[in-house]
């Protein structure tokens, strides 16, 4: 496989997902620039540089993205928080990003998440998984955040031809730690050469792909993965015994967010599973 021929530019390099990648995608012989606020923690792999950057100045992002073909946009707030938190890094942040990319002609792939749809019922059996074009159903700001952030690619890609593709990431931690996180997980391994794919893919438009491993009890359906031709090759079913056991409260377990719908949840009763009512 050829390494890209400009660089790559990767936000939220210091946080988990992207000390993964600029791991992963250096020891392919990647041109790096990797960008955060906080300091790298780890040495910088080969071929990679690093510059403190900020999301919310948008003079540093077109900077870092300079002669960039490709920004991986794993920066910003990575969990619920209260939305003043959420709305420079994660809202406006995203705004630099597209900009950047509209100037440089480069293809984002945006680090979306599974809470831009969490509060959708988990699915009873394998017909109700769920599609990349359902409707955009967050469990809170962070989760809100990440479905403008897919909806910006939408206009950025009908409008300046910018491409995108946009991970609906799961769980991606070293293994699953609870019952819903076997169908959520996402190995480290099967993130990397997802990316991978999503910036050596020849053309992509605008896609959505779903940020799973191949997981049996997985909640999600079809999506554009066969336009970058990516396919994962990890499952969390050999965890199966160790954490099936570990659940949570009813409104957790009952939609795909998990932990993030409790969060700030005010519904005195949560309406039954499967009945329609207008508040739902
Ligand atoms: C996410 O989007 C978070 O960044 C991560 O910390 C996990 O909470 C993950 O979702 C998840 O849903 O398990």
């Amino acid at each position: 496989m050829t390494a890209p021929t400009k660089p790559v530019l990767l936000t939220g390099a210091s946080g988990n997902l992207g000390r993964q990648l600029a791991k992963g995608l250096s020891a392919l012989g990647w041109k790096l620039r990797l960008t955060d606020i906080t300091p790298f923690p780890d040495p910088l792999p080969d071929g990679a540089s690093f510059v403190k950057a900020d999301l919310g100045e948008g003079l540093a992002i077109v900077r870092q993205a300079e002669g960039c073909g490709a920004i991986l946009h794993f920066g910003g707030v990575s969990v619920e928080r209260p939305f003043e938190e959420i709305l420079g890094p994660n809202l406006r942040g995203l705004y630099h990003i597209y900009e950047a990319a509209r100037r440089e002609g480069a293809r984002v792939v945006f680090a979306s998440s599974n809470h831009a749809i969490g509060f959708h019922e988990r699915p009873q059996g394998n017909q109700d998984k769920l599609d990349f074009d359902c409707e955009f159903r967050p469990d809170g700001y962070y989760g809100l955040a990440k479905a403008y952030g897919e909806l910006m690619g939408r206009m950025y890609w009908d409008k300046h031809g910018v491409e995108n593709v946009n991970l609906r990431i799961g769980s991606s931690f070293p293994k699953p730690v609870d019952r819903r996180m076997l169908s959520t997980w996402l190995s480290f391994g099967d993130l990397t050469r997802l990316v991978e794919r999503c910036v050596v893919a020849e053309r992509v438009g605008h896609a959505v792909i779903w940020g799973s491993s191949a997981n049996p009890s997985s909640f999600w359906g079809r999506d554009h993965r066969e336009r970058i031709g990516w396919a994962p090759q990890d499952s969390s079913e050999p965890f199966r015994p160790e954490v099936e056991h570990i659940t949570a409260d009813p409104v957790t377990e009952r939609y795909q967010g998990g932990g993030y719908t409790l969060i700030e949840y005010s519904r005195s009763v949560p309406s039954p599973r499967n009945a329609f009512t207008l508040e739902d």
